[in-house]
């Protein structure tokens, strides 16, 4: 047996993932793109111990209750015919009240940690299918830079997989509205978005010809189209969630007043576009060399809650240390 600590970093999806199709193997209605970003990321160590009597999960030190921890070590023990229980050890590493923790990062961080501590030397694509299993996009964060999950049939052809670096020097910069923890799950209101949505059918079909519109327009370094179907995608999400039974929005008076000053920036010329998930923080998509021009149109408003980042890189095994 090894110790290993993976890194994955979490990723904001340009086309968005909202729906099951499949909830059990978590295979979604409609195909996402996402760009992984350099700042926040989760480590993860695991290391498997045949005489502990049940799995233990530790976050930033503190010990968490550990049932869809344990359900997801249950994939990796099945595939590798172990049956010792694990100790998990995971670090956020995301500024200070960012709001940013994510399933994506943390799901995907256990997927590489748990599978190389199990003996299993998975593929990038068998990563992305297990790492789909915690969190749906987790599939995504195995990737680094740019990413499309293509929603597939079956277990076997839902996965991410990387695409091409673009030339666009891509930028992101993220409007901390609030970083609170989320008044509702968004496990559950995918659900009921579904469930109860008369939007979700007209939803599915827009989204997955956006995702295939994305790649090409990603291919062709064309950042106005990137742009363009980006804030359609999030837009027409929480459009979606707000047609819903109840009706619900993540979104807070302050979402709108950086949605419409990122608008203010775009009618000046400035290539800067608004994507928003299941919260109301505002992430900016634009390019590296107007960042300072969009922070400064900011700044009066959200002052010191201004992030900005960029691509990150793949997830990856930090350290593997064998068992004396
Ligand atoms: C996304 N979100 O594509 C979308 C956009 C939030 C809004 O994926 O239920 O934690 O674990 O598969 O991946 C957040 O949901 O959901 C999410 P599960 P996940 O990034």
């Amino acid at each position: 047996m090894k110790t290993v600590t993976a890194r994955a970093h979490t990723n904001i999806a340009l086309i968005k993932y909202w729906g099951k199709k499949d909830p059990e193997l978590i295979l979604p209605y409609t195909s996402s793109v996402s760009l992984t970003l350099a700042d926040f990321y989760t480590d993860t160590t695991v290391h498997f111990e045949p005489q502990l009597k049940a799995d233990q999960f530790t976050l930033d030190g503190i010990s968490q209750p550990t049932g869809k921890i344990s359900a997801f070590l249950d994939l990796v023990r099945q595939q590798a015919g172990l049956s010792a229980s694990a100790r998990v050890e995971s670090h956020n590493h995301v500024p200070t009240a960012a709001g940013l923790a994510s399933s994506a990062s943390a799901f995907a961080a256990l997927a590489l940690a748990a599978s190389r501590a199990a003996g299993l030397a998975l593929s990038a694509r068998d990563l992305s299918r297990l790492a789909r299993r915690g969190s749906g996009s987790a599939s995504r964060s195995i990737f680094g830079g740019l990413a499309l999950w293509q929603r597939g049939d079956d277990d076997a052809t839902s996965f991410a997989t990387a695409l091409p670096k673009p030339a666009l020097p891509l930028a992101m910069i993220v409007v901390l509205v609030d970083a609170g923890p989320k008044p509702v799950g968004s496990r559950a209101l995918m659900a009921n978005t579904v469930a109860t949505s008369p939007y979700y059918p007209a939803w599915v079909s827009t989204n997955e010809k956006a995702a295939q519109a994305m790649v090409a327009a990603l291919a062709a370094d064309d950042f106005a189209t990137v742009g363009h179907l980006t804030e359609q995608s999030s837009m027409q999400m929480h459009a979606t969630i707000l047609a819903a039974d109840p009706a619900f929005t993540y979104w807070q008076p302050e979402t709108l007043t950086a949605w419409s000053l990122v608008r203010q920036l775009r009618e000046q010329g400035v290539p800067a576009y608004a994507t928003m998930d299941a919260g109301p923080n505002v992430k900016i998509l634009t390019l590296a060399p107007y960042v300072a021009q969009i922070k400064a149109a900011l700044a009066p408003t959200f002052g010191q809650r201004l992030l900005t980042t960029g691509p990150g890189p793949a997830a990856r095994v930090l350290t593997e240390v064998p068992d004396d």
